[in-house]
């Protein structure tokens, strides 16, 4: 690939973020010139502090990673995915449905949309979300594992309940993987937000558990195994990026805005990341590796590694 550093001086980071002295130039692609995959002005990665939240918390909001156009771009991709996905001619996702199977309160699913949309695999090796999420792993490489819009329309967009994301994973091992969720909306309360329960990636598995939680928000204990469980919304911005560990409990309650809301976790895991052959899953009829192995694959590309 031809790499040159980039002629135009137009920044996609805000130039106001905190340490912005320490702005550099990277590198990008030729002919990438959405940009999707590259910064053309990088910002200082995460503090000691942020790593530090996000060890004790199980959840960090990080930064800006994607301009108004490039948001766009994505935005349009879902609508395309979404409209064409009877189409036996061009790349489909892994799915794409309505994950509640309730027409009154939808929540559209999209698994790997990088295998159907070039912005959306050019998403999947940003230089920003990458060397953050190095940072909050320690991987010396990253994989995708598998990615997920997730797509609350306005006024019905149903909820997602409360879940740990390791559990629902039992082909891969170890528990540590991370999740890159980038808003394509601005996601508040009005329009279904993320909520986390500070520090609960520390309490082991509980999936069994919170399944038991019928209510969103009535069944929340104030205690469990004497941990104090608080939940946190968690609002983020249009082309944001937060990340929360996969034993974070976590969830989002309706959209009763009259906005969309949005967004894709890009699920990681680090070159580590072994297949168990007893679990399910649906990306299990894509492993080509035998039981135990690294887990590679087509379907899992290397999207980061240490130089
Ligand atoms: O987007 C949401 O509401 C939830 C996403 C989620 O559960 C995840 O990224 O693990």
């Amino acid at each position: 690939m031809d790499w040159r550093r980039p002629t135009t001086a137009t920044p996609c980071w805000p130039v106001d973020r905190k340490n912005s002295q320490h702005l550099r130039v990277v590198a990008m692609p030729l002919g990438m010139t959405d940009g999707i995959s590259s910064v053309l002005f990088a910002p200082p990665m995460l503090t000691p502090a942020q790593i530090a939240e996000f060890k004790t918390q199980g959840y960090l909001r990080s930064a800006k990673v994607l301009d108004d156009a490039q948001v766009e771009i994505l935005r349009a991709e879902v609508e395309r995915v979404i409209d064409q996905r009877e189409r036996t001619d061009i790349p489909q996702p892994v799915l794409c449905h309505n994950f509640t199977h309730n027409e009154t309160a939808p929540v559209w699913q999209i698994v790997n949309i990088w295998e159907a949309s070039a912005p959306f695999k050019r998403l999947t090796t940003n230089a920003l979300i990458c060397e953050e999420m190095a940072q909050l792993t320690g991987a010396d490489s990253l994989r995708i594992w598998h990615d997920q819009i997730q797509y609350k329309p306005a006024a019905r967009g149903g909820i997602n309940m409360w879940h740990q994301d390791a559990p629902l994973w039992p082909i891969i091992a170890p528990m540590t993987e991370v999740t890159a969720w980038v808003a394509l909306d601005d996601v508040d309360d009005d329009n279904g937000c993320m909520s986390m329960v500070p520090g609960s990636h520390l309490w082991g598995d509980h999936m069994n558990y919170l399944r038991t939680w019928k209510d969103f928000t009535k069944d929340v204990p104030a205690e469990f195994e004497g941990h104090p469980v608080t939940v946190r919304k968690c609002p983020v911005k249009k082309g944001e990026v937060h990340y929360h560990h996969s034993l974070t409990w976590h969830g989002s309650h309706a959209n009763t805005s009259g906005r969309p809301r949005r967004a894709i976790a890009l699920h990681f895991m680090t070159g580590e990341t072994r297949y168990v052959a007893t679990g399910e899953h649906c990306m299990k009829q894509f492993v080509t590796v035998e039981d135990g192995a690294l887990l590679q694959g087509e379907h899992f590309p290397l999207v980061w590694s240490r130089r």
